[in-house]
């Protein structure tokens, strides 16, 4: 549908404009017009349009985050009238992020899709038990429960909702969606669900479907949003886990690949590959979440010694004590160097702030810079630089785009960036001033790399628009690797999920070694476009491959990233080990590319 043939009403909650929705609305009331008119005739297919436009990506995830709030405005006032009509919500929903995940921006949004095609929604929020999901459901006679999770680990907990629901004799009231980036519509058939969605806007088809009743799946949902039928589901095809002893026996056992005496130190090779001097071995490096050395002790040192890294952060020697409280991989609270409260649900991974320092970007005096990061005492750092031959990365990571996050809250800065205030721009002026005068003090060490970090995607692509990225972040990064080069060294940059339209913007700015979620793009895509150019630093699939592959599918991953990325240098065997990973994977993935280089 076209923005023209929108109503006035519709046109403003798909600019977002929130205080002209409210205004339009009521006018439309007070001018007469049945509140279950606006609802069909406004709200539902602005919804509808600001959905098909983020998933062709003519949206980010600011532009629909403010019309879900403009459409918010409006519902706000609809919602007594349509009670007081006894106007019936297409259906009811409990939705929720499961327990032990926090993450919820994806189910913020199905929840304002799902309440913009005129379902009446209960938002349980985060960290969702089962039991609290089944309370709902019986508290407010709900047709629908929808959890969302990003985590893998947080399948089973799916799993224990349906499980809960039959406990108390629920299951056979309430359909179940399920959704979130670990999902598939096979494992929401092994989880029990009744359906699973991609999308927000597949997760309003499916639920429609599942009020109405349909056995088929209408042309209109795509393919991949699945009303998962009981014989449906047991004919599905789902890939169990491979638990042959065999494969679960890969890491207890000692391979170590040994290289030819004749091979040059760590430091060296890591030089080669980014300089595409023709390596005879591809570097490698693990990076071994908390998570992973509390769930899988001894197969993880296993692996270390297996496969002992080319590269190294130097720890951080710095004469003032750098303040904090906690600890950031226990579950509770963490206070970070900045002052920054995380509330950790999980041990072995991190939490997020829920309750911003930022309230307004006017007032941000009271944010305090941790200086004592800028005293490290490079003597120190000299020596642990000469006694290694590993390639040594600064034991610092700029993040200027999370920092805003933690600072702000992340919900409340996709909003501000809908329509950056000047206030945040001179915040984030006065961030960068910082981390430049930090990356300079590092640049002065003797490490051999400057490292820089931003999540800058989701699933299937990145989180604001490449315009607004290139006009705030990308002079940010510019500056940093100009430092980094400056100095002799070379620039590492980590960045989660789709980001293939950010790429071409680091190659032009130098960028030397980039970490990024490979998988949730286009692989053999990015070696052609980009293969020889920068050196990809990992990364093994994470999400799939690593906690449901068995290490015949690995190797032959592997040796399918070597393929691509591998240009006489340019590749770095990383992976991470963290959440749901299996040990025998991680080993696999580095036997496979241990050997000589062809
Ligand atoms: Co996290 N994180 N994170 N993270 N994070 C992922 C998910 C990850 C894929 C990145 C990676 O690989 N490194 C990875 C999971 C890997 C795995 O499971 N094996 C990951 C990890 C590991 C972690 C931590 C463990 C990190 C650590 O400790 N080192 C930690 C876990 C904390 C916890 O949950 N207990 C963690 C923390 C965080 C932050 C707090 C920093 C932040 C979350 C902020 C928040 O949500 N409040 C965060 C972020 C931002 C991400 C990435 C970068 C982006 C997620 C996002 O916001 N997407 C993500 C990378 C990625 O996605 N590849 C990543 C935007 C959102 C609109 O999309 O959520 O996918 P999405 O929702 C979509 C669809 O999935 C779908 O529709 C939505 C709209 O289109 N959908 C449904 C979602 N729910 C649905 C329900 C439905 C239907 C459709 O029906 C009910």
């Amino acid at each position: 549908m076209k923005e023209d043939s929108l109503s006035d009403l519709a046109g403003s909650v798909l600019r977002g404009q929130a205080e002209r929705s409210r205004e339009l609305a009521e006018a439309a009331l007070a001018a007469g017009t049945p509140p279950e008119r606006i609802l069909s005739d406004d709200l539902i297919p602005a919804m509808d349009v600001a959905g098909s436009r983020f998933e062709s990506r003519e949206f980010f995830l600011p532009d629909l985050l403010l019309s879900a709030r403009a459409m918010h405005e409006a519902l706000f006032l609809l919602t007594p009238l349509l009670a007081k009509r006894e106007i019936q919500p297409v259906g009811r929903v409990v939705i929720g992020t499961v327990a032990g995940d926090l993450h919820d921006i994806g189910k913020n949004i199905v929840a304002a899709m799902l309440e913009g095609g005129g379902f009446a929604v209960h938002d349980l929020g985060y960290d969702v038990a089962p039991e609290v999901f089944a309370q709902a459901v019986r508290q407010h006679s709900a047709d629908i429960v929808a959890m969302s999770a990003l985590l893998t680990t947080s399948r089973p907990v799916m799993q224990a909702v349906v499980t809960e629901l039959e406990r108390v004799g629920l299951r056979d009231q309430v359909s179940v969606l399920v959704g979130g980036a670990p999902l598939t519509d096979a494992s929401a058939a092994e989880i029990g669900a009744d359906g699973y969605a991609p999308t927000g806007s597949s997760a309003v088809a499916v639920a429609r479907q599942m009020i109405e009743g349909h056995e088929t799946v209408p042309t209109s949902v795509p393919d991949s949003a699945i009303v998962v039928k009981p014989d449906h589901a047991a004919s599905k095809s789902v890939t169990q886990p491979n638990t042959s002893v065999a494969s679960r026996s890969t890491a207890a056992r000692s391979v170590a690949v040994q290289r030819s005496p004749a091979a040059v130190t760590s430091r060296e090779l890591v030089k080669q590959t980014l300089e595409f001097r023709k390596p005879a071995y591809l570097p490698r490096q693990l990076w071994l979440l908390p998570w992973a050395q509390q769930h899988h002790p001894e197969e993880a040192a296993q692996i270390e010694r297996d496969f002992p890294p080319d590269i190294v952060t130097v720890p951080v020697f710095c004469s003032e004590p750098v303040p904090g409280q906690g600890n950031a991989h226990s579950i509770g609270t963490f206070v970070d160097a900045w002052g920054c409260t995380f509330h950790n649900l999980q041990d072995g991974i991190i939490g997020e702030v829920k309750e911003p320092l930022v309230t307004d970007w006017a007032g941000t005096k009271h944010v305090r810079f941790p200086r004592e990061k800028l005293t490290i005492d490079k003597t120190q750092i000299a020596d642990f630089c000469r006694a290694t031959e590993q390639y040594v990365l600064a034991g610092t990571c700029p993040r200027p785009f999370e920092r805003l996050q933690f600072l702000r809250g992340t919900e409340r800065l996709y909003l501000d960036l809908g329509r950056p205030p000047q206030a945040l721009r001179d915040f984030l002026a006065r961030l960068h001033a910082f981390y430049i005068e930090e990356l300079t003090v590092w640049a002065q060490t003797d490490v051999d790399g400057l490292t820089f970090m931003d999540d800058w995607g989701s699933q299937h692509a990145v989180l604001i628009s490449p315009d607004l990225w290139r006009e705030l972040f990308k002079p940010l990064y510019a500056e940093y690797i100009a430092i980094a080069h400056a100095h002799g060294k070379h620039a590492f940059m980590h960045s989660d999920g789709y980001i293939t339209d950010f790429i071409p913007d680091l190659i032009e700015i130098g960028l030397d070694a980039l970490n990024s979620q490979v998988f949730c793009m286009d692989v053999e895509e990015l070696g052609k476009r980009f293969g020889g150019q920068i050196t990809f630093w990992g990364e093994l699939d994470r999400q799939h491959l690593l906690p449901n592959a068995d290490p015949v599918e690995i190797a032959a991953a592997a040796q399918r990233l070597k393929s691509v990325f591998h240009h006489d240098g340019g590749f770095i065997a990383q992976c991470e080990f963290g959440p749901g990973a299996r040990p025998e994977n991680v080993h696999a993935f580095f036997a496979a590319l241990a050997g000589e280089v062809d």
